[in-house]
């Protein structure tokens, strides 16, 4: 057992502190797809739960990775506490929009947080944060490539059916089939 902890380190407390909100935001990110991906359980749409549960695992992969990281670098990684996901929603379009805007909101948050580092010549975390950089783009294009399908199909008669279907598809061959060069998960 550990009875010794130095507190020596190069991680400033301020990047500390944003670390620790980025890990409570990809814990966001998991628990909104959660309730998300029950919706369209219950609702019929069986290839798009599938893909909203396995993003929920992919949410806390991301979350897992920068609160290793902040251990690891000598500082104190926090539980999240989450609250106030919405339970319902009003249509498989609306989901998928949200996950469109929550992506952006994400990648927002996470160039700021490089900016920071930047700033501080943080060289060590700026770098750790080029995962993420890469892993937003390609978020973000699979979520448009997902919105596309509504306009492209429509959603009448078996249109939402037919939608459902291509998520799955989506899902299935990974952002690698939406975007050149990508080299990471959905
Ligand atoms: Fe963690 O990328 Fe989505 O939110």
């Amino acid at each position: 057992m550990k009875t010794f902890i130095t507190k020596n380190r190069s991680l400033l407390d301020e990047t500390e502190e944003l670390l620790n909100k980025q890990v409570e935001l990809e814990a966001v990110s998991s628990a909104i797809y959660l309730s998300m991906a029950s919706w369209c359980e219950i609702k019929g749409y069986e290839n798009s739960s599938k893909f909203l549960y396995d993003h929920t695992e992919e949410e806390k992969m991301h979350m897992m990775k920068i609160f290793r990281y902040i251990n690891e670098a000598g500082g104190h990684a926090l539980q999240p506490e989450i609250t106030g996901i919405p339970n319902d929603f009003s249509s498989l379009r609306a989901v998928f929009e949200e996950v469109l805007n929550h992506e952006i909101f994400i990648t927002k948050s996470i160039h700021s947080l490089v900016d920071h580092c930047q700033s501080k010549k943080d060289f060590t975390t700026f770098n750790f944060l080029q995962w993420y950089v890469t892993e937003q783009r390609e978020e973000e294009i699979l979520a448009r490539r997902i919105l596309e399908l509504f306009d492209i199909i429509g959603e009448e008669g078996l249109g939402l059916w037919t939608i459902d279907q291509e998520i799955g598809k989506l899902g299935t061959a990974g952002v690698s089939s939406v975007i050149s060069g990508a080299g990471g998960g959905v």
